[in-house]
């Protein structure tokens, strides 16, 4: 049976304009989404956006719009978003569609009846912009004497009837979870962030909200709309057609991976797999939290005037540049910042030189010696043997890497793989051979191509554009570009066309 993998990005708010920091997550996820397909996979790949909740209603009313017509709008943004980075995806929920309004309060329902839910009143701080109850102890005071958030959004005292989830209950059946699957939340630091959260005693979380429409109804009681969390959360179930247990796209769950930013991991680690245990559904395999980004050394923010739209980014640079920036910049799961510098920086040097160069060169030697047909394989030296191996064994080593979301890691090995292939052909001097040895020449090309064919063929999840311009050059047809295919050689004597560049080179600033 195929293996299946489930993967997610977060579903992005309406309130406001998509800019890089999302476009990150989704190219991550989109990475991981491409990488197990080329595996061999069945891939279910799910994005959208979050459409309810006080914040969102607060944005249209800014706007002079309904809540309504606000998110059709920005929802079409965002996905046009994903379109423009090239993002994968199979589906594309949003949580106004009856399917997920469905699917969400048959959830309610589920954690209801299991008696995870009660009626009370809550009385204490919110914060619309985080969407996020707090308590007292949580908030900070800035210089100007005022409350706010941990995350210096500002909070108000709130005060209404609720419903309430149980959340207390579930303190230590979540610690268990933690423990008995240490790989279940990453990276560490946030791991040990959640679990240091968990320890210090869960209180029970208001679910319901009556203040404002913009919500869910929850299920027989008209007067309140669905705390914007549980709602939002359940969109991982209602992609697959939850609660039709036999709906066709149920197969793929358990989620294999969520993948959020480290903003939203309380929201993803701690109350989600409550919920799914207090439904009785099994839960997700990882939840792993990519870290943030700033821009030119600051935060993002409309009130800086900063912010980075990932339109403006493609008018000036590849996608490829960008998509490979954002993931070789930082070890995935840190922090960075984005800056031009640093990514011209990064494109002129791994990218146009280190595999550009190398393509170049190779691909212009064989259509100049070796009359653009992929030449014989001679004789294998030590040298040759040593590189080839290093190549075949690249699909095993990503996909560990791979396993525990080291994106970043996984392009170090490949670049290992090219710096490789730089000294051998620096040692090997097809161009020397070309007058000495031609027989040798041709050989060393053939395992440049090779080891070429390897390179491109593990990078296209991170580049998918540029890699099949490269694998195009290297007369690998569609149906060999396959992680498993790479078992199969090229097949001597096959014709490539006239090598092109693949990599821009950027002028430094
Ligand atoms: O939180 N750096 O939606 P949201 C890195 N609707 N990642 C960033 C980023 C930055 N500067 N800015 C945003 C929500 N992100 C909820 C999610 S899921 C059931 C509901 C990314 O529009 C990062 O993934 O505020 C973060 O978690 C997400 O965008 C927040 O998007």
């Amino acid at each position: 049976m195929t293996p299946r993998f489930y993967v997610t990005t977060p579903i992005y708010y309406v309130n406001g304009a998509p800019h890089i920091g999302h476009a990150y997550t989704s190219i991550a996820a989109d990475v991981v989404a491409r990488f197990y397909r080329l595996s061999g996979y069945g891939v279910f790949f799910l994005t959208g956006t979050d459409e309810h909740g006080q914040k969102v209603e607060q944005a249209a009313k800014n706007a002079g719009v309904t809540p309504g017509v606000f998110a059709d709008n920005v929802s079409a943004d965002f996905r046009h978003m994903a379109d423009s980075m090239n993002i994968s995806y199979d589906a594309f929920i949003r949580t106004t569609e009856p399917r997920h309004i469905t699917s969400a309060q048959n959830l309610w329902r589920k954690v209801a009846e299991n008696g995870a839910i009660y009626l009370g009143a809550y009385e204490g701080w919110y914060s619309v912009r985080d969407e996020c109850f707090y308590s007292e102890d949580e908030l900070i005071t800035t210089e100007e004497g005022k409350k706010c958030a941990p995350t210096g959004a500002p909070v108000e005292w709130v005060k209404e009837p609720s419903y309430f989830f149980k959340l207390s209950a579930f303190q230590e059946p979540l610690l268990e979870l933690y423990e008995r699957n240490p790989d279940f939340l990453g990276p560490h630091g946030v791991r040990n962030e959640i679990i240091s959260f968990v320890k210090q005693g869960l209180r029970d979380l208001s679910i319901s909200r009556t203040s404002f429409q913009w919500g869910i109804p929850v299920p027989d009681d008209e007067h309140h709309v669905m705390y914007v969390w549980f709602d939002a959360l359940t969109n991982y179930l209602s992609a697959l057609g939850y609660p039709d247990e036999t709906a066709p796209l149920m197969v793929y769950w358990p989620a294999a991976l969520h993948l959020v930013g480290k903003d939203i991991a309380r929201f993803h680690a701690v109350y989600w797999p409550a919920f799914l245990m207090a439904a009785g559904i099994e839960l997700p395999h990882k939840i792993f939290a990519n870290g943030w980004w700033t821009v030119e050394g600051q935060k993002m923010s409309k009130s800086l005037g900063n912010v980075v739209n990932p339109r403006d980014l493609l008018q000036e640079f590849s996608l490829d540049s960008i998509r490979f920036f954002l993931l070789r910049e930082v070890p995935f799961g840190g922090d960075s910042d984005l800056s031009r510098k640093a990514l011209i920086t990064r494109n002129n040097v791994e990218l146009a030189n280190d595999l550009g160069n190398l393509a170049q060169r190779t691909l212009s030697l064989v259509a100049r010696y070796c009359d653009g047909v992929v030449p014989e394989k001679g004789e294998q030296t030590e040298d040759d043997i040593k590189l080839l191996g290093q190549v075949h064994v690249l699909p095993d080593v990503l996909a560990l890497q791979f396993k525990r979301c080291a994106l970043t890691d996984a392009l170090e090995e490949v670049w290992k793989v090219i710096r490789a292939s730089n000294v051998y052909i620096a040692r090997q001097e097809p161009w020397t051979l070309r007058k000495t040895d031609p027989i040798r020449m041709a050989s060393v090309l053939r395992v440049l191509l090779e080891a070429l064919r390897g390179i491109a063929t593990v990078l296209q999840p991170f580049m998918p554009e540029t890699m099949a311009r490269l694998l195009d050059q290297l007369g690998v047809s569609d149906d060999e570009r396959l992680f498993s295919a790479l078992n199969t050689p090229i097949p001597t004597g096959r014709s490539l066309p006239a090598p092109q560049g693949i990599f821009p080179r950027y002028p430094e600033e």
